[in-house]
């Protein structure tokens, strides 16, 4: 040790001999003895892989489907990253069995794939599009026969096009409900998991604040504030009309990327700014859904920009939940302070490690803190990681491979902190890797590899990436490898 790091940690040189000849003493005492194994998770603990209708399926123009806003986005010059488009994408809609196949080889329980809307209802509502439902009867049946559960998202981002003013329209809620019955009544008999949205802020704030998402407008915060209102209104009318429509037994939650707070230091002080910067900095999706209430800083902050409510509204956003999916990504950290607040979120320095995208920070310890805020908070009945996973900059090599070791740090290193919220007793019961298949990463297009299969888009070959070896692993031991 350093004279350096003994006058950082403030330690006496008999101290830092003690810490040297521990370190040197604790592996020779465990030498032969048999090794116990590492970070295991509960018995049944569901392993599976996400993707979203719009980013894999391609087939646009096909069997009467209507058109959605990420098409008109897409193909609206400058929108999207060299002009890419979900035109054909993965053609999944077609390749479907190969997709199932990619998913048997890995060994997953459980696969979340999300439900074009306006493949059932071309206009959003009204005419039903017969076609469309039975192509999802198909891919359902072709998982079930290979003992892969649907997990299903109703809603991942492509609203139709048809439905006039999308969510800036308070009716977009209730066509989505109508939608949601529909769905639930066809798939219920097969199907024991629904969500009914993915990510709200990336369909609201995203779309409607800063314009970088389909319909990409960019309205005044009052406008947003409503939107957001009527997404989650949209969620809770989705659960009523799920439940209505489904069989007894029937798991109803959503898919949600709230603001993960993780300490700064492990303690009670923190520990403690963390919950109440989760529960502020949520308030307008997460702790309206999981309170039912929009709580009074978020009210106060907004002031006259606040939604109008009307009565039943948060009603039916808190109704309650069977499970709540955590989208878990990256963290932000939080210390606490003496504000009003009671925390401080730390601004992010420049040099902060990231994956092969910007956003994507890397802090594993936000799959650990994600849990554990939201149970200590809110205590869930059951929760599901519903994505998490990274962009690589993947390339297939002349041995015809793709090794991408980042994204296996990056994955184990978040099961890792998984595996302690599992081991702590929080009710985390499975896991959804983001993706299957690299896919059409929205404004990104084609330029981020998100997937454990590397797709070329000439030829839609699909290859298993080094990761997609390591995932097998993992799953047939049940602990992290
Ligand atoms: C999620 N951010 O999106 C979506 O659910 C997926 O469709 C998407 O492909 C995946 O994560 C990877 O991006 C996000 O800016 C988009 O922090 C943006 C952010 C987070 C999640």
């Amino acid at each position: 040790m350093s004279d350096m790091t003994r006058r950082h940690f403030g330690m006496t040189a008999a101290a830092t001999a003690a810490l040297a000849y521990a370190a040197t003493a604790v592996p020779k005492l465990a030498i032969g003895k048999p090794k116990p194994r590492l970070l295991p998770f509960p018995r049944g603990f569901i392993w599976g892989c996400a993707t979203a209708a719009y980013q894999i399926e391609g087939a646009t123009d096909i069997d009467g489907r209507g058109p959605s806003i990420w098409d008109t986005f897409s193909h609206t010059q400058g929108k999207t990253y060299h002009g890419d488009t979900g035109d054909i994408a993965d053609d999944s809609y077609h390749l479907y069995k190969d997709d199932v196949a990619a998913l048997k080889a890995l060994g997953v329980h459980a696969y979340r794939m999300s439900i074009s809307w306006s493949r059932i209802f071309p206009e959003g509502k009204g005419r039903v599009n017969p076609q469309g439902i039975d192509h999802y009867k198909r891919v359902i049946d072709e998982l079930l026969a290979h003992h892969i559960r649907p997990f299903i998202t109703l809603f991942h981002w492509d609203l139709p096009q048809a439905l006039a003013g999308g969510w800036q329209s308070r009716d977009t809620a209730l066509a989505f409900a109508d939608y949601a019955a529909f769905v639930a009544k066809q798939l219920g008999d097969r199907v024991s998991h629904f969500m009914t949205t993915n990510e709200f802020t990336c369909f609201t704030d995203l779309s409607y604040g800063s314009g970088q998402f389909a319909p990409g407008l960019r309205l005044p915060p009052g406008q947003v504030n409503q939107i957001r209102h009527h997404a989650i209104l949209a969620h809770g009318l989705g659960v009523q009309a799920i439940r209505a429509n489904t069989p007894k037994g029937t798991a109803v939650g959503l898919a949600e990327n709230a603001h993960v707070y993780v300490p700064v230091a492990e303690t009670a002080e923190d520990i403690a700014a963390t919950q109440r910067a989760t529960r502020d900095r949520n308030a307008p999706f997460l702790t309206a859904v999981m309170e039912g209430q929009y709580i009074d800083s978020y009210l106060q902050q907004a002031g006259a920009d606040a939604p109008k409510v009307q009565p039943g509204d948060m009603q039916a956003i808190g109704s309650p939940l069977d499970f709540v999916g955590l989208n878990i990504y990256t963290p932000d950290y939080v210390s606490a302070d003496q504000s009003a607040k009671g925390y401080r979120v730390e601004a992010v320095p420049k040099s902060y490690p990231r994956m092969d995208q910007p956003w994507l920070l890397v802090g594993p310890e936000c799959m650990y803190w994600g849990v554990r805020n939201v149970c200590d908070l809110w205590n869930p009945k059951v929760l599901y990681i519903t994505e998490n996973g990274c962009s690589c900059d993947d390339a297939v090599t002349d041995d015809g491979q793709v090794h991408d070791t980042d994204r296996i740090m990056y994955l184990r290193n978040h099961l890792t902190h998984l595996q302690r919220a599992t081991s702590e007793g929080y009710a985390v019961k499975g896991y959804f890797q983001w993706s299957l298949l690299d896919n059409f990463e929205w404004a990104d297009g084609y330029s981020k590899r998100f997937g454990l299969y590397y797709v070329d888009y000439h030829t839609r070959k699909r290859t298993p990436k080094l990761s997609a070896y390591w995932y097998r692993k993992l799953i047939e031991s049940n602990a992290v490898v």
